[in-house]
């Protein structure tokens, strides 16, 4: 199936957003800014795409679920009401075996507060002290929606280990205390084109691209 099939150009109830492009458009549903930079390093050379940035209107999705599948679904339908054609979500997340499986869908509010880095590591540094069992995996979920409805789900994982301490400057998140199977290194450490080419993300991208590619 030819690429622009799966990008029918519907006609849209609230905003079209910015055209920019002759690339097929892509509305990733996230305000993650380092997220959406990622994505766009992956498929910006294929995907026009957008973030919900692009959309000043959009309704505050509120994230009730309790698997990262249902805060996808949420994500993605809460956008795609709003914002025709095809709609991305990324639901992902931190899962450590010492804590049971925690932080998980909660990852970025670990800390207390919602989407503060520095306090997320802090406590995952304090709830890993001395800790021996140090595996855990970063785990992605991602859903397509158009015209609000779901169209197809993804996800992918990447098994490691919790390090001591932060190790590097680079991605975001919890990525300086995260050492992917096979490294010593930090993702912060390994760069971004290392980490997107074993990552969570990028192996729930690389389905999500081979379907719209390929067609279901
Ligand atoms: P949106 O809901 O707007 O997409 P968010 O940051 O709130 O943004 P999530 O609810 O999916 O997204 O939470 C993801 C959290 O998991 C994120 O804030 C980080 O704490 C962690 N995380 C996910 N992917 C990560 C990655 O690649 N590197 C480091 N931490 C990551």
């Amino acid at each position: 199936m030819e690429l622009r099939q799966r990008f029918p150009r519907t006609a849209n109830r609230a905003s079209q957003g910015p055209v920019n492009s002759e690339k097929p458009r892509l509305v990733v549903a996230t305000r993650n800014a380092h997220k959406a930079e990622e994505i766009r390093q992956m498929i910006g050379d294929r995907f026009e795409v957008l973030d919900a940035t692009a959309f000043p209107d959009l309704p505050e999705v509120e994230e009730t679920g309790t698997t990262f599948l249902e805060n996808a679904t949420l994500k993605a339908l809460a956008v795609s009401r709003e914002v025709g054609g095809l709609v991305l979500s990324d639901d992902s997340g931190l899962e450590v075996d010492a804590l049971d499986g925690r932080p998980g869908v909660w990852s970025s509010s670990f800390g207390g507060d919602e989407g503060n880095h520095a306090k997320n590591n802090e406590r995952m540094m304090r709830e890993m002290k001395g800790v021996e069992e140090r595996a855990a995996r970063f785990r992605c979920v991602m859903v397509l929606a158009r015209d609000g409805e779901v169209v197809a789900d993804f996800s992918g994982a990447v098994e490691g280990r919790i390090l001591d301490g932060p190790q590097g400057e680079g991605g975001f998140g919890y990525d300086p205390l995260f050492a992917p199977e096979g490294h010593d290194e930090s993702f912060a450490e390994l760069g971004s084109e290392v980490k997107n080419g074993m990552s969570h993300r990028g192996r729930a991208l690389a389905q999500v691209t081979a379907w719209l590619e390929q067609g279901a």
